[in-house]
């Protein structure tokens, strides 16, 4: 009796729902990426973000500031699992960049007539075409959305600004918009490589504060223009709607609010995959002390009745399913207790190295959403844990059919694999909760 009730108290409850497919955040975690342009091709997601690094030592830059040498591309059919391309251009690889700058900002990529088109901002290496040596934007060709990409020799003619964004209108019209502190727009030839109208500032968003990072999309034929926005003190994600992609807009309000780790900037991509609309943004979860390298992280986005979008919370366990099979980082929560649980970095000498979950206290619970189980049938659990006392908790599938696992005494980190009699199919919610007194702390879960 005091045994059931002792696994009772230390129970791991899995509840079982249908949800929404839900990939966890930040998504890339083997390095820093920012600015992400999401594109859909070929029924793929394609990420072209900025690539942040460590300022390297022994050469004249700001310590403080951005770092960004070249740009890597990554494609997912289901958006857990991310496949790095590799590098598709960098620095010293342009002719027109100044390839000791580490300039290479916010970039986009396009689709049309069978050519992948993919815009960068970087410093030039002489006085551009408006008589500044400023930022330029280029242009890099590819026949596939994973390159390899060959870069123009010169930047696009008339155009000094950074975090290029290409919309093509249901007309076939390119427009290319930038940023310089305000937001501009201009009408593309379609060879996609020079302007076909003079540069024009979209004047109808907020006057006050830094704008830039635009990013364009069309629905239902309402046009949305989306940018990180100063209005306080740091960036947070607005939009304003028009039914012309050059205007006139009219704000509509905030996507995302300022980020709560303080990282000073934010950027976004918007776009629909097999249904779902999802936003792509940046923090700095993996550099919590410089904000300056950041990682992409995506959420579901949603509209209301009227085309408005619905504001979005930044979640840790973000969008797509996790396997039942794999490694389950539950620290990426869906929702924790109040009390008792924590998520603390694993080597706060390597953020890479991630973070792990402390059940700390009696009651103390954590929430993961969409694993998928399959057709079910595991037998066991394998748990890599930490657990200075033992103890004994118990795994269950659903409430009533509850399988037990017997933690024993670990000071040290430890994958214990251990035979449990519950079973389930198909897409599930796991809670963790531990109900006892003592003291667990688990790096991730798995199932088989
Ligand atoms: O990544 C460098 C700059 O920070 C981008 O170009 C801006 O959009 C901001 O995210």
């Amino acid at each position: 009796m005091k045994d059931r009730k002792y696994y009772f108290l230390f129970s791991i409850v899995i509840i079982l729902s249908l949800l929404d497919v839900k990939a966890q955040n930040p998504i890339i975690q083997n390095q820093f990426t920012a600015d992400p342009t999401a594109r859909v091709f070929n029924g793929k997601v394609y990420l072209y973000p900025s690539h942040d690094i460590k300022t390297p030592e022994g050469k004249s830059l700001r310590k403080d500031w951005f770092c960004m040498p070249d740009y890597h591309v990554f494609s997912s059919d289901n958006l857990t699992d991310w496949t790095d391309h590799g590098v598709i251009v960098s620095q010293n690889k342009v002719k027109w960049v100044d390839s000791i700058s580490y300039s290479m900002w916010a970039p986009d990529c396009i689709e049309r007539n069978g050519k992948y088109y993919f815009y960068f901002p970087a410093n030039n290496n002489q006085v551009n075409p408006n008589g500044r040596k400023g930022f330029g934007i280029g242009v890099a060709i590819a026949d596939k959305p994973e390159g390899p990409y060959i870069p123009q020799d010169d930047p696009i003619k008339g155009v000094a600004g950074i975090d290029p964004n290409i919309f093509i209108g249901k007309d076939g019209q390119a427009y290319l918009i930038w940023a310089m502190g305000r937001i501009s727009i201009a009408k593309l030839k379609d060879n996609m490589l020079e302007l076909a109208s003079e540069p024009q500032e979209i004047k109808d968003l907020p006057t006050k504060g830094l704008k830039e990072g635009p990013f364009m999309f069309e629905r239902k034929g309402i046009y949305y223009m989306t940018y990180p926005h100063v209005e306080n003190t740091i960036e947070r994600l607005e939009y304003a709607m028009s039914d012309n992609p050059m205007g006139p807009y009219k704000f509509t309000g905030v996507i995302m609010d300022e980020s709560p780790t303080g990282c000073w900037t934010n950027h976004q991509s918007i776009i629909n995959f097999k249904g779902q609309w999802y936003l792509f943004y940046h923090q700095n979860d993996l550099s919590p002390k410089f904000d300056k390298n950041r990682s992409v992280c995506i959420d579901s986005l949603f509209f209301n009745a009227d085309g408005t979008i619905q504001k979005v919370k930044p979640t840790l366990r973000g969008v797509g399913l996790t396997k039942a099979t794999d490694k389950i980082q539950i620290d990426r929560y869906s929702r924790i207790s109040d009390n008792g649980t924590n998520v603390v970095y694993n080597d706060t000498l390597n953020y890479f190295d991630g973070w792990n979950t402390v059940l700390s206290g009696k009651n103390a619970w954590i929430q993961y959403n969409s694993i998928d189980f399959g057709i079910g049938n595991q037998k066991w659990v394998e748990i890599k844990y930490m657990s200075p006392k033992g103890t004994n908790i118990t795994v269950s599938q659903n409430i009533k059919n509850a399988g037990k696992i017997k933690i024993s005494a670990s000071a040290k980190w430890k994958t214990a694999r251990i035979k449990v009699s519950a079973n389930t199919s198909g897409v599930q919610n796991l809670v963790l909760t531990n109900t006892g007194n003592n003291v667990l702390e688990i790096d991730w879960i798995r199932f088989e």
